[in-house]
């Protein structure tokens, strides 16, 4: 059983490293249908950020971006838009402003109708217009183009990522569209499936993340060692989980990305015996792999909300051993397995918010365990609820404040391998008793959030998040959480 198990992880292991591979390997080809892209006559630069060209007709880009397409979704503004770009289109075949055309008339035409955002994926600058080798040469016209550009497209983005630099420092920064190239716009590195990206962007991250506990709760009572050793043979002192996570997102679409999130975990527990003795156990392993999809349904007034769907796998195992005072190769106890052994569902909903140097966010998580793994039993069921503000101080760096609430039910039926030390008299030890699992708690973390505005990291994301609890209420005997640290790297691009 332990070995078909350990063989269905790695074969399930290998199903999704090929997956998120084959994916990445797909990416890279509709690059190449990008050269069919019509081009026009550029102005005179040698940037290479993105340059919107456009004709009486049409709108196209040399970004992968689909800015066509969102330009042209500006209806009903898209007649007097044009009418606009066509004093730049000429400018651009010509070299010169028409002289025909009055930029006072369609200042005020374009003052009259609202101007719908702009998606930050769009780079339309009439910055550009004004840099020293554009097409015109009367300054003063330039001037009054550049005065009538900015009026239309005051709610507009102004300048663009490079179609390799999804997080560009000055995406979305005057739109009243939420915005993916601030350090914030992440949420604080220990909250998953935060955050969903544009068509075709890829991700990757990586996370450490160490959590302590010590000492012993039932309820919100602190127990010492020696009034858990008046009901229980053995009491748990500490225990430390470190969990390296690895994952990757991709977006398909604009409203959806799927995300892949894989944890390697490693446990160890220090315990002491009525007799007075220590002794500690460790194991290690894969965890439950999980896939979400986050379905992106609002994106207005700079904010956004998305659903969360995932599915975690039980790669992980729950059949983990070690050297215990009953003899060697003993089953450890539920909080040393690394894994579920079920299959969970994991749905949820998360908000994002901005306004200036601030943004918030908030995101509430289930975790649903589908009938019962291989030992007949389940883990609890879990709730989850958190909420943070941040603050942005500057393109690179915001900190933030985050409140975490987490609702923890006990397990259901119990593992048959564990069950024996249920019938001495005084019983084992706490960890063993599947009606000793739930609980809730509240923990308060500070974050800091870095993103690399230059130099060869330019795009990389660091972050790092550390938490206390501030209230828990626990099943006991049951240990009680000391500290929580995340740090993260994550890097988005488009392949
Ligand atoms: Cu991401």
């Amino acid at each position: 059983m332990v070995h078909s198990l350990r063989q269905n992880n790695i074969r399930l292991s290998r199903f999704f490293l090929t997956l998120v591979s084959g994916g990445l390997i797909t990416l890279v080809f509709p690059k190449l249908s990008w050269a069919e892209t019509p081009s026009f006559p550029q102005p005179r630069s040698t940037s290479p950020e993105p340059t919107l060209t456009s004709t009486a007709e049409t709108v196209t880009s040399t970004s992968p971006n689909s800015a066509s397409q969102n330009v042209q979704d500006l209806q009903p503004a898209n007649l007097e838009v044009r009418s606009v770009e066509n004093i730049a289109d000429a400018a651009h075949l010509f070299g010169s402003a028409p002289q025909a055309i009055n930029p006072q008339i369609h200042a005020e035409e374009i003052n009259a109708i609202e101007t719908p955002a702009i998606s930050p994926e769009v780079s339309f600058s009439p910055l550009t217009m004004s840099g020293t080798e554009h097409p015109f040469s009367d300054a003063s016209s330039e001037r009054r183009l550049s005065e009538v550009l900015a009026a239309g497209f005051q709610n507009a983005t102004l300048l663009a990522d490079a179609p390799n630099d999804p997080e560009g420092d000055e995406a979305g920064t005057r739109s009243n569209k939420w915005d993916p190239g601030r350090p914030d716009s992440h949420a604080p590195i220990g909250v998953m499936g935060d955050h969903t990206h544009s068509k075709s962007e890829v991700m990757l991250s990586y996370r450490y993340m160490r959590m302590g506990m010590s000492g012993n709760l039932d309820g919100r009572n602190n127990l010492t060692p020696e009034e858990v050793l008046a009901d229980f043979q053995i009491t748990p002192l500490r225990m430390t989980t470190e969990m390296h996570m690895f994952g990757a997102m991709y977006a398909p679409t604009d409203e959806l990305t799927l995300m892949v999130m894989a944890p390697y975990v490693i446990k160890s527990m220090d315990h002491l015996t009525r007799m007075g003795t220590n002794f500690t156990t460790n194991s290690e392993g894969f965890g439950d792999i999980r896939l979400s999809g986050l379905y992106k349904v609002f994106d207005r007034s700079n904010q956004r909300i998305h659903f969360n769907a995932g599915i975690s796998f039980p790669t992980g195992s729950i059949s983990e051993k070690d050297a215990t005072p009953a003899g060697p190769n003993q089953v450890l106890p539920y909080p040393m397995q690394t894994g579920s052994g079920t299959f969970n569902l994991m749905p949820g909903i998360t908000y994002l918010g901005q306004a200036g140097s601030w943004s918030w966010g908030g995101q509430g998580m289930g975790t649903i365990r589908l009938g019962r793994n291989v030992q007949e039993y389940r883990l609890g069921n879990q709730l989850s609820l958190t909420a943070w503000g941040a603050r942005k101080w500057s393109k690179s760096i915001s900190t933030s404040l985050r409140l975490k609430g987490r609702i923890l039910g006990n397990n259901v039926g119990e593992d048959p391998r564990l069950a024996p030390g249920n019938l001495l008299e005084p019983p084992l030890i706490p960890t063993i008793d599947p009606e000793l699992r739930g609980g809730s708690r509240v923990d308060l973390s500070v974050g800091l959030n870095f993103l690399a505005q230059k130099g060869f990291l330019k795009g990389h994301r660091f972050a790092l998040e550390a938490g206390l609890p501030i209230f828990q209420s626990l099943s006991g005997p049951q240990l009680e959480n000391d500290f929580t640290i995340t740090v993260g790297w994550q890097k988005a691009f488009k392949p």
